[in-house]
């Protein structure tokens, strides 16, 4: 046997067991990312808890663009929810939900609590400013309460 041939064949004998360790880890992967997806979606069917009622929501500026702090509100669906809306710059800036009836204005470094209609679960609204075109838009997803 030439020191060659030697080799391989220890190749050969090291290479089958990490072929095989790889294929495990693989199916064990497979295996425990399926159980963990079902019971996500089987949690998001039964609702949320939710323990407040109402949500934040920032008019700022951002290297001049107009923006809303967060992008996206999340409430639980159901009555009596709201919106404080805080203006920290020096324009007018509000709040306008076509979706659900709802408009708004706050004057520059004011404040409001706009109260929302009952919402519906599993909706996507469009968040705009009533006042600016260019100010980015926001979203309010409503997910099922508990
Ligand atoms: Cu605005």
């Amino acid at each position: 046997m030439t020191r060659s041939q030697s080799c391989q064949s220890r190749m050969h004998w090291v290479g089958g067991p990490l072929l095989g360790l790889l294929a495990t880890m693989v199916l064990a992967c497979i295996d425990t990312q399926r159980p963990i997806v079902l019971e996500n979606a089987h949690q998001a069917a039964a609702g949320y808890s939710e323990d407040r009622s109402q949500v934040d929501l920032v008019a700022s500026e951002v290297g001049g663009q107009s923006v809303f702090l967060p992008a996206t509100l999340v409430l639980t669906a159901g009555a009596g929810r709201s919106i404080h809306l805080v203006n920290t710059t020096g324009k007018p800036h509000g709040v306008r939900i076509p979706g659900l009836g709802v408009e708004v204005l706050v004057p520059p470094g004011g404040e409001t609590v706009t109260e929302l209609p009952p919402l519906e679960a599993g909706r996507v609204y469009a968040v705009a400013c009533p006042v600016d075109e260019a100010h980015s838009r926001a979203s309010l997803v409503v997910v099922p309460a508990r």
